[in-house]
């Protein structure tokens, strides 16, 4: 079915075939990214999960290798769940992961590279006296699970934290090792936080509040705030608050009590789930990894054969401008794929307009584009107290006076099908304009068994700065960065008509008092090599 096969993406990540969830295990070694992932080696839904695994050499090409952890032991028979990796001092590999048992009992364990000084790290060696870690007392069994990265106390030691609840508080417990085979528990919590429900996929990483560089997982100290991040089961979204991290009972202390772990700030408005970071050690940089599941119907996915893809990793930093998000972008190796371009500049947008974008094809592209409401405009608008909300207000459809404009992608000639990237402008009673960046699925595809929802959330603009976003295209995945990563908003779409080469691009402003000027550049996108390995590679 043509139809179906459009929609597998050309430069975002995935198995040749079946299901894949959360990232695991991400890193750097001896020249190599190495990217592990919850597969269904079965079927295109979840199930008998083990390791997947991928080498790059830039993250965006790909070689898959053989499964690196299947469920052969009592310890993992009912799935080998998700896990992160340590690198220490001296270069050895750790992995620690989670096990469903044959009880479905949820342990930690540990796994090492038989064979270190092969960069491909193809083969794995479960630890014998394996699970290192039971579900402490007071937890449920299965609720203990996805263990972090450690990383270093000044005595020396290394933590990791695994996520949990306790009714419907989702807490995170810290353990403390010095050789990752026998753990103690560290008393208290990490942080807890009421009425959440489970966390899974802890992440706890340091970010700098002055350099532009990632921070090794182990940095602590002046110039250094922390991220936690949580993924919600309740919810299925990922939460981040940045706070300090106090080494001393080790407890996590967000900035801003308002935006706790798990009810405030999300890396993403979309589709985007389970995802952990890796500090790059090659690039110097911290980098994000997610999993992008799809939004159409499973009999769809089953048909198909696949399900899932993984988001173009992002490098994470603290926003220094604000100093209360984080800003997220794609890894610069993402525009070695950029083709030719297409300029547009100072585009006039009339209210209620739409501007067909003269690129060739829409399927593959990768958008930076600026905008400017006329200023005219916004000194007329009258003060309002409505708040606009993307998930709710209607979407794209829905018009005030400065907004909503922005991009339709994957949209058809006769626009059956689109969906619009844009950015909402109130100004509200105070006088102070606020902005909303949104996704609207309503209209993207003439099928009826796809999400159709609007996702996104406010954005933070500040004083002079234009309105900018950076979209990826990818065939069935729309990635959408505002304002340098501030606020991003990922989509899978499933158009129809919008495919090959009837997809377009257009520029649109439903404002009905405002004028819009845009500036974009489009490029067309190569495709990445993604495929199976082979010996001759190695080098
Ligand atoms: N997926 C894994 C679990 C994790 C969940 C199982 C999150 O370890 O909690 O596939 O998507």
């Amino acid at each position: 079915n043509s139809m179906l096969s459009w929609q597998r993406t050309a430069f975002h990540f995935q198995p040749e075939k079946n299901w894949m969830n959360d990232p695991n295990g991400p890193l750097y070694y001896k020249g190599w990214y190495h990217f592990f992932y919850q597969y269904n080696p079965n079927g295109a839904v979840w199930g008998d999960i083990v390791w997947g695994h991928a080498v790059s050499r830039d993250l965006i090409h790909w070689f898959h290798l053989p499964l690196a952890m299947v469920a052969d032991k009592w310890y993992d028979q009912k799935g080998v769940w998700t896990g992160s990796a340590t690198i220490l001092p001296n270069g050895e590999v750790i992995m620690l992961y989670t096990g469903a048992t044959n009880e479905l009992v949820q342990v930690q364990n540990l796994a090492y590279p038989s064979d270190p000084s092969d960069p491909l790290l193809i083969d794995w060696i479960k630890y014998p006296k394996n699970p290192v870690l039971f579900p402490p007392p007071g937890i449920n069994v299965h609720d203990f699970r996805d263990p972090t990265t450690a990383w270093l106390t000044s005595q020396g030691k290394w933590r990791i934290s695994i996520g949990s609840k306790i009714n419907k508080t989702g807490i995170a417990l810290v353990y403390e090792t010095q050789d990752f085979r026998t753990f103690e528990r560290v008393e208290g919590v990490l942080r807890a936080v009421p009425k959440v429900g489970m966390w899974e996929c802890v992440d706890f990483y340091p970010v700098s509040t002055k350099l532009e560089k990632g921070l090794d997982t182990s940095a602590y100290g002046v110039d250094v705030k922390h991220v936690m991040k949580v993924s919600l089961d309740d919810d299925r979204h990922d939460y981040y608050t940045i706070g300090n991290y106090e080494e001393n009972g080790a407890d996590f202390v967000p900035d801003d009590i308002q935006n706790d772990v798990g009810i405030g700030l999300r890396y993403d408005y979309g589709i985007f789930y389970a995802s952990k970071t890796f500090y790059d050690q090659n690039k110097e940089r911290r980098v994000l990894w997610s999993w992008i599941g799809e939004s159409d119907s499973e009999y769809a996915d089953v048909t198909k054969g696949w399900a899932s893809v993984m988001g173009i990793p992002r490098t994470v930093v603290l926003d220094k401008k604000t100093g209360s998000n984080l800003l997220q972008w794609p890894v610069e190796e993402v525009e070695s794929l950029r083709l030719k371009s297409n300029k547009f500049e100072n585009l006039k947008a009339m209210p209620g307009s739409v501007v067909s974008l003269d690129i060739e094809t829409a399927t593959q592209l990768d958008i930076v584009a600026e905008f400017e409401i006329d200023k005219e405009a916004i000194e007329k608008t009258d003060q309002t107290n409505e708040e606009y909300n993307c998930k709710t207000s209607g979407g794209a459809a829905h018009r005030g006076a400065l907004g909503p404009f922005g991009l339709l992608v994957l949209a058809n000639d006769g626009l059956s099908e689109y969906t619009p990237i844009y950015f909402y402008v109130v100004k509200g009673n105070d006088g102070n304009l606020k902005t909303s960046f949104c996704s609207d699925q309503s209209r993207s595809s003439l099928a009826t068994d796809v999400d159709k929802s609007v996702f996104g959330s406010f954005v933070p603009v500040l004083e002079n700065e234009k309105l900018s976003l950076r979209i990826l295209v990818d065939h069935s995945i729309v990635e959408s960065f505002a304002q340098g990563g501030r606020t991003t908003v990922t989509s899978r779409v499933y158009p129809t008509r919008a495919i090959y080469g009837d997809a377009k691009l257009f520029l649109f402003n439903n404002a009905t008092e405002a004028t819009v000027t845009a500036s974009l550049k489009v490029w067309q996108m190569n495709s990445a090599f993604i495929k199976p390995f082979s010996p001759e590679q190695r080098s």
